[in-house]
């Protein structure tokens, strides 16, 4: 019992671990990197190392082929975002290079698959468990032609255990953390089989781990997928947390099962959504903010976090970093006196400082003095202890320490900042400028001279061209 009650603490520690880009220490790394290699890039084991040359230059491209995959920058070396990439909770299938189907495309025959539940877990009703399995098989029954039916006896396509540490597939599990689950390619015997290990804590909520969601992502592997380098992907490799109420099969997903089985019977096909992508000409950005000299550029459920050393961007779930947090964040500034970040979406706000949302929110907007036809805020952030607030072509500022709106406002947003002509989509301050985004373009304005000194393409921020 003691253990159960340290996990969650743990588990926290090593969030906030992975959070703070990790300096790395060589020989604890150096195992790191040899363990994952050999589970899941298929890295041969040190002990059929013949020549010690040959496998360092293996490590080394093994290495580049995981980076690859993750979309990281492509060094061969264990630099910190790799490390933190292979220290996340993950399912147990290797990653196979670039193949959205398994290779040698294995399928089921038939197309109504049948499946077993031979063991639960504790921390879970049976109904629980039950409901679950259903509903992730719902995923996949609503984008193909298959169809899937529980049975309690007798041979069943897909059995699902959980099991822990070594049983029986010579594929142990590890204990809490590290690899969440297994699934085989469709086949006869062990073919389809789930195996989720025992001694992860499983949830129906944010909690980690969501049942419905590794499960989900293990059927498609019994279906015969392979993983995914999207990011947005169901059959992406590492956990991430979505709202399973909300849940529907990303278009990734969509397009990998009906590579499969074809399409859906249903007349009307399904479509998912699509991961952003960092590059495309047309991308905009919902809001963005600095928090503790990183960059935040938030995109639907998604955010990508700039690195200001690093220079790297890596995009994120909000879910992961914030459970609390809905999707779709509209505006959002930091307050650096207070130390906190305002998160807006609707009529609603948050404040969260560093990681953490603080109690007593959401609040509503009206606590600033906008009057009730303000239902939403486009964009906003905060300099010289004012805030400014953009909502379509009008402009309200803030007094941080009197806590209300000052006389005279609002504004034409042009008025107070010459050349910003069209609507608001996200803004954040960085030295003697406001960075201003407007659909695919962004204007940066000298806060000094007052006029905008460049404009040029939003992504160029996340490092496209
Ligand atoms: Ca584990
Ligand atoms: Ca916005
Ligand atoms: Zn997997
Ligand atoms: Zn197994």
């Amino acid at each position: 019992m003691f253990c159960l009650k340290t996990l969650p603490l743990l588990l926290l520690l090593h969030m906030e671990l992975s959070k703070a880009f990790p300096v790395p220490s060589e020989g604890r790394n150096a195992k790191i990197v040899q363990d994952y290699l050999e589970k899941f890039y298929r890295l041969p084991s040190n002990q059929y190392r013949t020549a010690r040359k040959n496998s360092a230059s293996m490590v080394v491209e093994k290495l580049k082929e995981m980076q690859r995959f993750f979309g990281l920058n492509v060094t061969g070396k264990p630099d910190a975002e790799t490390l933190e990439v292979m220290e996340k909770p993950r399912c147990g299938v290797p990653d196979s290079s670039s193949f959205m189907i398994t290779p040698g495309s294995p399928k089921w025959e038939h197309t109504n698959v049948t499946y077993r539940i031979i063991s639960h877990t504790q921390q879970l009703s049976v109904a629980e468990v039950g409901a679950a399995f259903e509903k992730a098989f719902k995923l996949w029954s609503g984008a193909s032609p298959l169809t899937f039916t529980r049975i309690s006896q007798g041979e069943a396509d897909i059995k699902i255990a959980f099991v822990q540490r070594d049983h029986g597939d010579n594929s142990p599990f590890d204990g809490p953390n590290g690899i969440l689950a297994h699934a085989f390619q469709p086949g006869p015997g062990i073919g389809g089989d789930v195996h989720f290990d025992a001694e992860e804590t499983w949830t129906t909520n944010f909690n980690n781990y969501n049942l419905f969601l590794v499960a989900a992502h293990e059927f498609g592997h019994s279906l015969g997928l392979a993983h995914s380098s999207d990011a947005g992907a169901l059959m992406y490799p590492n956990y991430a947390f979505s709202e399973p109420s909300t849940y529907t099969l990303p278009q990734d997903d969509i397009n990998g099962i009906q590579a499969i089985y074809g399409p859906s019977n249903n007349p009307i096909q399904p479509t998912g959504p699509s991961t952003p992508m960092a590059c495309d000409p047309r991308l905009t950005f919902d809001a963005i903010t600095t928090l503790r000299g990183e960059i935040f550029f938030f995109k639907d459920k998604y955010f990508w976090r700039r690195h200001p050393q690093l220079r790297s961007v890596e995009l994120n779930f909000i879910s992961l970093f914030w459970p609390s947090l809905p999707n779709g964040i509209q505006a959002a500034y930091e307050d650096f006196d207070k130390d906190l970040v305002f998160l807006f979406k609707g009529n609603q706000y948050w404040a969260m400082s560093g990681y953490d949302i603080q109690q007593g929110y959401p609040r509503h907007i009206s606590n600033y003095g906008f009057p009730s036809n303000v239902q939403a805020i486009d964009a906003a952030v905060s300099y010289g202890r004012k805030t400014y607030f953009f909502v379509n072509d009008q402009l309200w500022r803030y007094d941080n320490q009197r806590q209300a709106m000052d006389p005279g406002y609002p504004q034409s947003i042009s008025s107070t900042f010459p050349g910003i002509q069209s609507r608001v989509d996200a803004v954040f301050q960085q030295d003697d400028f406001f960075l201003f985004f407007s659909g695919p373009r962004y204007y940066a304005f000298n806060l000094s001279t007052n006029r905008v000194t460049r404009l040029d393409k939003s992504n160029k921020w996340l490092n496209c061209r």
